[in-house]
């Protein structure tokens, strides 16, 4: 019942299966990932019934190999993930870990940085393209400041945009079925990173030149760390149409980013997002961007990456029995009643305006009301915890 297979569209990133587990006290706990290792990691991921792998350009591809090089190595790559039946359903570049890029890349203060940053990422777009990508994510993690008075901050903005006006019609000149995500986080590895939050995001889509062709790929643990409720963060995206990707993982709040398997903290969180993907209707794939804790050999991290994807088939089925209890959906029918008829007014019209302006309401009453949200809410738990 529990059992993963493609059709649930669950993948993961080569750096979150490959996660060496080194952290800022201390070196790798497993070894380093190879080509040979990712293809076999294909193969171990379609057994557990995963449907495809995400990958950053040096995830595969040295940042220092020659163009044949490149070839040889998508190549074979390419050969092993058709032999394992898996997908590439989305891509990004690399634009954080070069030492190149320590104070930003598109919005970094010097031009030779985000010069190098767009040649990086036209590269790094044409190997998602061959690779069959139709998502390429943006996270920014080097785009922002430690000390505001090393760039212009409205300049950043701008900067930002330029970048991805540019690559948005490069994705054009060259034909390319690819839409851009991006994704926000508030801080880590900057004191600050630019456009913080997914709403920030979604602002700032509206100032490109195309807006059509960029969404937001949310994280978890990014919106958890700015002290946000993911799911909120994750329905104003769908509101939008913009929900093109999505970051599954879980967080501590008041932490680092500790990118953590799906499920393993935030219960109630995870089941009111899977219920709003769900019933939502998302189709987009459910991408783990997380890793196995630092005291995990290999075989800890396939029980960390069948552990998300469990996790996540088990929160649907309780979805399932939340939307069919009966209880609960009287409760949540009662929440919304609207015997008066007032929905039909909340469309301006002078009818309408007419009619809300010389209505009475009585707000002691209904103020004095109960909206029995304690029984609604217990019974929640109560499906969570599987008593229900
Ligand atoms: C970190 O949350 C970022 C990078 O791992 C990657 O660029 C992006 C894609 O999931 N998430
Ligand atoms: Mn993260
Ligand atoms: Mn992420």
């Amino acid at each position: 019942m529990y059992t993963p297979r493609p059709e649930d569209r669950f993948t993961f990133g080569m750096w979150t299966y490959s996660n060496p587990g080194r952290d800022p006290f201390g070196d790798p706990v497993r070894p380093l990932p190879d080509v040979d290792f990712h293809i076999q990691a294909a193969h171990k991921l379609a057994s557990l019934g995963a449907y495809g792998v995400n990958l950053h350009d040096n995830d595969l591809v040295p940042i220092d190999a020659t163009p044949a090089q490149r070839d040889a190595i998508v190549q074979r790559y390419r050969a092993g993930l058709a032999d394992a039946g898996m997908v590439v359903p989305m891509a990004t570049t690399n634009l954080f870990s070069h030492p190149v890029f320590k104070d930003g890349a598109f919005t970094a203060a010097d031009p030779r940085v985000r010069a190098f940053a767009l040649q990086k990422a036209m590269l790094g777009i044409d190997l998602g393209v061959a690779l069959g990508a139709e998502t390429y994510v943006f996270w920014g993690g080097r785009e922002g400041a430690e000390v505001d008075a090393g760039k212009d901050l409205v300049d950043s903005v701008k900067r930002y945009r330029d970048a991805f006006n540019f690559l948005i019609a490069y994705v054009k000149d060259l034909g390319y079925r690819v839409r851009f995500a991006l994704e926000a986080k508030p801080n880590e590895p900057r004191g600050h990173i630019f456009l913080p939050t997914t709403g920030a995001m979604l602002g700032f889509i509206q100032t490109l030149d195309d807006p059509d062709m960029v969404g937001v790929n949310p994280e978890v643990a990014h919106e958890t760390m700015a002290g946000l409720n993911f799911p909120h963060a994750v329905a104003q995206a769908i509101d939008a149409g913009k929900l093109f990707h999505i970051d599954l993982n879980d967080q501590e709040s008041g932490r680092f980013d500790q990118d953590l398997r799906f499920g393993s903290v935030n219960l109630k969180m995870a089941f009111f997002l899977v219920k709003l993907l769900e019933d939502e209707g998302y189709s987009g794939p459910r991408h783990f961007d997380a890793h196995a804790y630092r005291t995990e050999d290999r075989n800890g991290v396939w029980d960390f990456c069948a552990g998300c994807m469990r996790s996540y088939l088990i929160f649907k089925d309780k979805v399932a029995r939340f939307n069919a209890d009966a209880e609960i959906q009287a409760l949540i029918a009662a929440l919304g009643a609207d015997p008066e008829g007032l929905n039909a007014l909340s469309a301006y019209s002078p009818a309408n305006r007419n009619a809300l302006r010389s209505r009475v309401f009585d707000i002691e009453a209904i103020g004095a009301e109960g909206r029995g949200l304690e029984r609604l809410d217990q019974l929640t738990v109560e499906v969570i915890l599987g008593v229900r």
